[in-house]
C-alpha cells in the first residue's frame, strides 16, 4: 500500500474547522487505502513561545481530536513527533543540504516573521520547514494530505529529498501534496480574505472544542458581502462563497445545488443552516473527545504503541541517511 504522512501543531487546546476540514477529514478517508502516519508534531509547537504544562496538555487533546475525526489507531499509527528522536536527527542533516535562501524564500515564516518581529521570531521558526521536511521523508511517504497553506512546504520537501538523492544516492521517496480544492482553503469568517488561523484566532475563528453556543454566535456574525444574492465569487463575494464552502464540505451538497437551494433567500437562512450543519459535527466530536480525555492513561498507551511502530520505519530511514552521509557507524 502506498503511504500517506500529515500532522498538525498542538499549539491551540482546540483544532479550527479549517484544520478539520483541510486536512483531519482527509486523513480519516485515507487511511483504508494508505499505509498512514499521522502525528502530533510538538517539536514544531515551541517555536513561537510556549508554556510547557499546556503543551503537555495540549498534546493530548490534539491527538483525542485525531481519533475523534475519524483516525483510527487500529489501522493507522498515530504517534506524538517528540517520541520518534530521529526527526530532529534527520532534520540536522537536511538542513546541511538546504539554502539559507531557499528557506528564506517560505511565505509562511515571512508572514509569521512580519507579525512577530525580528527580534520575537527564533531560528526554529525558520528551520521549521526542514524538520517537516524530515517528518515526511522518514517515513517514504507518497502523499501529504495538507491545507494550501502548506504547499510550498511540500514543495520544498521534494527538492530537499531529491538533492539528497543526487548526492548521495537514492535514498527518498519524493512526496506529493494532496490538496483537496474544495477544502484546501477555509477563510476567516471576520476577513474571509485570509485563511482561519489558530494563530490570528479571535471571532473569525471557528473552534472545533469551543462551546456550541459561541460557534453559532460566530457564524451568525460571519462578515458577509454586499448586495443580496448567494452565489459562489471568491473575488466579490469571499464571505459567502465561504460560508457555502463550509455547507458543501460538511454536507456533501454540491455548491450548484446549495446555490439553487438558496435562490430568493437571504444571507440570514445560509447562516442558519451553516451553523446547523457545523454543530452537528462539532457536537458529537466533543463528546468523543470528552470520553477520550477521561482516561488518559489509554491514550498515553495507543501513543506509546504509535511511537513504536513509527520508530521502526524512522529509525531504518536515518540509519541508511547516516551511512549514506559517511558517519562512522558506531561498534
Ligand atoms: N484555513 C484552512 N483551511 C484549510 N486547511 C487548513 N489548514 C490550516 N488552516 C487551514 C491545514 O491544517 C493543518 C494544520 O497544520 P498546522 O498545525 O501545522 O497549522 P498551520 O498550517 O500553520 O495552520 P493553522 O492551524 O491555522 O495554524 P497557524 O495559525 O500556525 O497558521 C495543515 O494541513 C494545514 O494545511
Amino acid at each position: 500500500r502506498p503511504r500517506v504522512l500529515s500532522g498538525m501543531q498542538p499549539t491551540n487546546a482546540s483544532l479550527h474547522l479549517g484544520n478539520y476540514l483541510g486536512a483531519l477529514r482527509q486523513w480519516a478517508t485515507m487511511q483504508d487505502e494508505y499505509d498512514a502516519f499521522y502525528c502530533v508534531v510538538d517539536l514544531h509547537a515551541i517555536t513561537a513561545g510556549h508554556d510547557p504544562a499546556q503543551l503537555r496538555e495540549r498534546t493530548r487533546v490534539t491527538a483525542a481530536q485525531y481519533i475523534a475525526g475519524g483516525v483510527d489507531p487500529e489501522r493507522s499509527t498515530l504517534f506524538v513527533q517528540s517520541h520518534v528522536p530521529e526527526h530532529p536527527q534527520l532534520a540536522w542533516v537536511l538542513s546541511c543540504i538546504t539554502g539559507f535562501g531557499e528557506a528564506s524564500r517560505m511565505t509562511q515564516f515571512k508572514d509569521k516573521a512580519a507579525r512577530q518581529g525580528t527580534e520575537a521570531t527564533t531560528v526554529g521558526l525558520f528551520t521549521y520547514p526542514v524538520l517537516q521536511a524530515a517528518d515526511i521523508l522518514l517515513y517514504d511517504a507518497d502523499m501529504v494530505p495538507v491545507g494550501e497553506d502548506q504547499r510550498q512546504h511540500i514543495e520544498l520537501t521534494r527538492d530537499i529529498g531529491g538533492r539528497f538523492n543526487s548526492r548521495f544516492g537514492e535514498t527518498f521517496v519524493l512526496p506529493k501534496a494532496f490538496i483537496p480544492e474544495a477544502t484546501a482553503k477555509i477563510q476567516d469568517l471576520q476577513d474571509p480574505t485570509v485563511k482561519m488561523s489558530k494563530s490570528i484566532g479571535g471571532a473569525g475563528l471557528i473552534e472545533m472544542l469551543e462551546e456550541p453556543k459561541v460557534i453559532e454566535k460566530r457564524i451568525k456574525s460571519a462578515v458577509t458581502d454586499s448586495g443580496r444574492e448567494i452565489t459562489v465569487d471568491p473575488e466579490s463575494k469571499p464571505g459567502v462563497t465561504n460560508l457555502i464552502t463550509i455547507l458543501s464540505a460538511l454536507t456533501m451538497r454540491p455548491v450548484g445545488q446549495i446555490v439553487q437551494d438558496f435562490e430568493g433567500r437571504g444571507y440570514g437562512d445560509l447562516k442558519k443552516e451553516v451553523a446547523s450543519a457545523v454543530l452537528d459535527t462539532v457536537i458529537p466530536f466533543q463528546k468523543r473527545v470528552r470520553e477520550l480525555l477521561d482516561d488518559p492513561a489509554q491514550l498515553d498507551a495507543l501513543l506509546a504503541t504509535g511511537a513504536e511502530k513509527a520508530h521502526d520505519v524512522a529509525s531504518a530511514t536515518l540509519r541508511k541517511v547516516y551511512d549514506r552521509v559517511g558517519f562512522l557507524q558506531p561498534m
